[in-house]
């Protein structure tokens, strides 16, 4: 039967060495968290760092981890102490983690960092690859591991793989600086299913995509030769019922019961049952805006000295990379930050910051969420924030206020929280004073709607609906009807080329001999494609088409020495072997001058466009135009030009990043047919990559064998990568006629 592999830079559980005995914990934060019980509750493995070195694991005890790490249904990946310094602490945590949480000023560029990040996802991949069986789901977490996705496809181009992002994914502008983009993304981009917290973070790495490496984006679709990629966004729920469960347990405890944290919370109570508990948890990281909130909060005391012994912010930090200098600064800060407030406001009874600096049980977390009244959750930059959902999640009576940034990924679904911007104080300050004097009644009201929301979208939902997404990709693997021309499937034609008496073959030019270019002017044959069509075009019984959009000057002249027979402008002319140009169909263009004009004014506010004239037809290039802008556009000018030439026998094409405007009665479906007249051809070979060479697929007899080039959608019975495989196949052709 089939599983789930899924891998994370840390397993769920952390092993550590007590005293030469090996312990397991399970790990902190948030993907781990949020995926335990996934990976319990279904049949998967789980394959990621266990917290121990090499170095730190003495032989002897070696095996110990293994068996701790299977027992838990996961796997270990080996990783040394320099690994995890490059891998870890490096790149991950001084490269992707600054810039993606848009700390531009903290991201390093360290070429070694980089090489250790590329080899230590090679190791994942390959651990991967060990486990891996046909039918497997494989599901890659987290930045850590982004070029995991490809390596795990270049050994198995087959496997079902998805991606899930737990990070914000930046805007293009702070992308683009990142020395190694283009490899990044190609990593990424070997799943079959991208998945992040947001829509936002989704349109970024679209655009991303879009402008570094200019694929073809159809709403969340990427095409990519060989394969779609589908991207979407699932916001990351919590294990609602576990923590529910927890509170409704936590309430029942008897007074021996109590942890000692919970009396110290009572005590709080009952001396000054007036004043507020806010709380706030996260680890402690620079994104999550920690010492912006107690500045915030010390403003709130400067401007609000009524509120002085009335509240009392407690904190906990959850230590976290702490070999990393910035996260050494941070806390030097925020200790310095913390004891200064005290200091400043504290009286003989009260002290106005509580702050814990440690990992603290799970029962202890619920204590701090269902004693305190307000949760303050200020980051300036978060993928998600599953806190502000735990938060809530205990609150089994419905009391309590939510604070919460709108720069976390949470704010996006909940609206019933206080959002505020992490940046104004003043609005902290007037927030914190709502959440105070919040009436019980709107405390309860706001929380039922987002309790309602979270029991549904739980972390389980979300798991599966990920999944769910991922198994659909493979589903639309299979019924993608067209053929890939395997080596094997490229003999099978072979054979029936050889075995042909009269043969024709109809060669798209654009896209199909040649790659694009940024200009159509440049894309001229070179010396290797001459030659190939020459060869191909003295075979006997063969008769060779070159059938394009371009204007017949341009082809023409290119193809001035080789006799080869050609239809340019779609089917408006054709030149037979060693013959004039003749117009073939009965087209006429006085209707250019009163269509140009408005694509002109395209022209002028798109800038990187241009018009082409072709003798019968008019041609917009959006090629090099920004990509976003240019599909709004090209949407735009296709609707325009649709009413402008309606009942005047004219037709809008669009084709790989151009729109054509030509006659309606011109395609090369109606131009290839018209070559087969009169003629017995038994083998006939059409091949193309755009939406004008869809006519053809359409239209020739039904035993032809039609070829796109790339996986996109099409009626052809076969497909080809790319243009190198195209021309193998011809050179194949050549060789055995
Ligand atoms: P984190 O940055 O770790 O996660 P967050 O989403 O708040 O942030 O998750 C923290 C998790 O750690 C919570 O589930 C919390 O219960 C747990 N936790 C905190 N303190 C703990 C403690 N002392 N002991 C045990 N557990 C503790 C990253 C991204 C987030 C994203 C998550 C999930 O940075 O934006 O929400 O992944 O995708």
């Amino acid at each position: 039967m089939s599983k789930t592999i899924i891998i994370s830079n840390r397993l769920p559980l952390q092993i550590s060495l007590e005293d030469s005995n090996l312990e397991v914990t399970p790990s902190v934060g948030g993907l781990a968290t949020g995926l335990k019980s996934f990976h319990k509750d279904g049949d998967s493995i789980w394959i990621g760092w266990s917290g121990l070195t090499e170095e730190e694991i003495p032989e002897n005890l070696l095996d110990d981890v293994k068996e701790k790490a299977r027992k838990e249904d996961c796997v270990a990946v080996n990783l040394s102490e320099e690994e995890i310094d490059g891998f870890y602490y490096g790149f991950s945590n001084r490269t992707i983690w600054p810039l993606f949480h848009y700390f531009m000023e903290y991201t390093e560029a360290d070429k070694d960092h980089w090489e250790t990040y590329k080899s230590v996802n090679r190791k994942y991949a390959d651990e991967v690859l060990k486990h891996y069986e046909d039918g497997d789901h494989i599901w890659v977490h987290d930045y850590q591991l982004l070029l995991v996705p490809n390596m795990i496809r270049e050994k198995q181009p087959e496997a079902i793989i998805g991606f899930f992002n737990h990070i914000p994914f930046p805007s293009y502008e702070v992308f683009r600086t990142l020395p190694w983009r283009d490899e990044v993304l190609e990593g990424v981009l070997g799943a079959d299913l991208i998945g992040f917290h947001t829509y936002d973070y989704e349109r970024h790495f679209l655009s991303s995509v879009s402008r570094i490496l200019r694929h073809q984006v159809n709403f969340n679709e990427i095409t990519l030769p060989e394969r779609i990629v589908k991207v979407d966004s699932f916001p990351m729920g919590i294990d609602y019922n576990k923590f529910e469960a927890a509170a409704q347990n936590h309430f029942k405890n008897t007074e021996e019961q109590r942890t000692e944290l919970q009396r110290r919370l009572d005590h709080h109570s009952n001396e000054t049952p007036e004043a507020k508990l806010i709380l706030s948890i996260d680890r402690l990281d620079y994104t999550k805006g920690i010492a912006n909130r107690i500045r915030a909060f010390e403003y709130f005391l400067d401007n609000h000295p009524e509120f002085i012994e009335k509240v009392r912010l407690v904190m906990l930090a959850v230590p976290s990379r702490s070999n990393v200098p910035q996260y050494q600064r941070l806390k030097r800060e925020i200790d310095e930050l913390v004891g200064r407030i005290n200091g400043k406001f504290s009286t003989v009874s009260w002290t106005p910051i509580w702050y814990f600096y440690r990992s603290m049980p799970f029962e202890n977390l619920i204590d701090l969420y269902t004693s305190c009244d307000i949760a303050l959750l200020t980051p300036i930059r978060d993928g998600m924030n599953l806190v502000a959902k735990e938060f809530v999640a205990t609150r089994i009576n419905q009391t309590g206020v939510l604070i919460l940034s709108e720069m976390a990924g949470a704010a996006h679904e909940m609206n019933e929280a206080l959002i505020i911007n992490p940046n104004n104080f003043e609005q902290i300050s007037q927030t914190l004073i709502q959440a105070i004097e919040m009436p019980i009644e709107e405390q309860q009201q706001r929380n039922k709607t987002l309790q309602k929301r979270l029991k549904r979208y739980s972390v389980e939902k979300w798991a599966n609906d990920f999944m769910k997404a991922l198994h659909n990709t493979s589903q639309d693997r299979d019924a993608f009807k067209a053929t890939r021309i395997s080596s094997k499937v490229s003999g099978e034609i072979l054979e029936k080329f050889k075995n042909a008496k009269n043969r024709i073959l109809f060669l798209d030019y654009d896209g199909t001999l040649v790659n694009f270019t940024d200009k159509p002017e440049k894309a001229k044959p070179d010396q290797e494609l001459i030659d190939l069509v020459h060869k191909l075009n003295q075979s006997e019984n063969t008769d060779v088409v070159l059938i394009s959009g371009r204007d017949k000057d341009t082809l023409g002249s290119w193809w001035q020495e080789i006799p080869v027979e050609l239809i340019s402008e779609h089917g408006v002319w054709m030149r037979q072997k060693d013959s004039e140009w003749e117009l073939s169909e009965n087209v006429n263009n006085d209707w250019m001058s009163a269509v140009r004009p408005v694509i002109e004014t395209f022209v002028d506010r798109t800038p990187g466009t241009f018009i082409e004239d072709k003798n019968y037809s008019l041609a917009w290039h959006y090629r090099k135009a920004d990509p976003e802008l240019g599909e709004i556009r090209a949407n735009e000018l296709s609707n325009v030009l649709k009413e402008l030439i309606s009942n005047r026998g004219l037709s809008v094409l669009e084709g790989n990043k151009v729109l054509e405007i030509k006659s309606s009665g011109v395609n090369k479906g109606k131009a290839s047919n018209k070559k087969l007249v009169g003629k017995d051809y038994d083998f006939i070979f059409a091949i193309g990559d755009d939406w004008t060479d869809e006519y053809m697929f359409e239209e020739l007899p039904e035993e032809s064998f039609t070829v796109k080039v790339g996986m996109k959608k099409t009626s052809a019975r076969y497909y080809i990568e790319d243009t190198s495989k195209v021309r193998d196949i011809l050179k194949d052709f050549a060789e055995n006629s």
